[in-house]
């Protein structure tokens, strides 16, 4: 296994829409662990394989609490194929937005139909933090991201912020009006 780098906004290839995988094979699944392991380093609850770089239809996930035994799931190209009409609001972050969280809406459940790390096809019916990870990461494979979902001028904000410390070499600092995420998991 490896780390991986995880790309950091403004870099563009966080907007390619990525690739249907053709084969479940040694290849892939080489990948798989590596974003497994890339993801709990950060640490994160999930994590797109453009994130490091790969455009592949590929993403980990780890809802597990902390005091919980790990949970890993992997979703080989996913696709939404039912979303609930209502929706729900969660305090979403991004390991490619590093500090940076915000309120998103979406739909409070979907469907997804997937192939697992054997490239046998699943289906999962998601409520809650499980809808709202799966909808995020789906959005990575997209090229879209959770900024997207807000309003422009706080969107717009976030780019010049990410921009201007891309420029400098340096880290972002936090927003002033940041808050530390509120959905700490365990
Ligand atoms: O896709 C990513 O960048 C990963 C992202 C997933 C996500 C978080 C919140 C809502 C939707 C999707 C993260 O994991 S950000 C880090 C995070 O939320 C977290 C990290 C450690 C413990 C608990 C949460
Ligand atoms: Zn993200």
């Amino acid at each position: 296994m490896a780390l991986r780098d995880i790309l950091i906004l403004p870099d563009k290839r966080l907007r390619l829409k990525s690739e249907p995988v053709k084969t479940v094979d040694r290849a892939l699944r080489k990948l798989i662990d590596d974003l497994f392991e890339t993801m709990y380093a950060a640490p994160g609850i999930g994590l797109a394989a453009i994130q490091v770089g790969v455009p592949q239809r590929v993403i980990t996930m780890d809802l597990a609490k902390k005091d919980e035994p790990r949970q890993p799931q992997v979703f080989i190209n996913p696709e939404i194929t039912w979303k609930a009409d209502e929706h729900s609001t969660y305090e979403e972050g991004c390991l490619s937005i590093p500090e940076y969280y915000e309120e998103v809406t979406r739909p409070a459940a979907v469907r997804v139909k997937y192939l697992d790390r054997d490239g046998k096809p699943q289906e999962i019916d998601a409520t809650g933090l499980l809808a709202t990870c799966l909808q995020h990461e789906i959005d990575h494979t997209n090229g879209v991201l959770f900024i997207d979902h807000i309003s422009k001028l706080k969107r717009d904000m976030v780019m010049k912020k990410f921009k201007k410390a891309a420029k400098k070499g340096e880290p972002v600092k936090p927003l002033a009006e940041d808050k530390e995420p509120s959905h700490h998991i365990g």
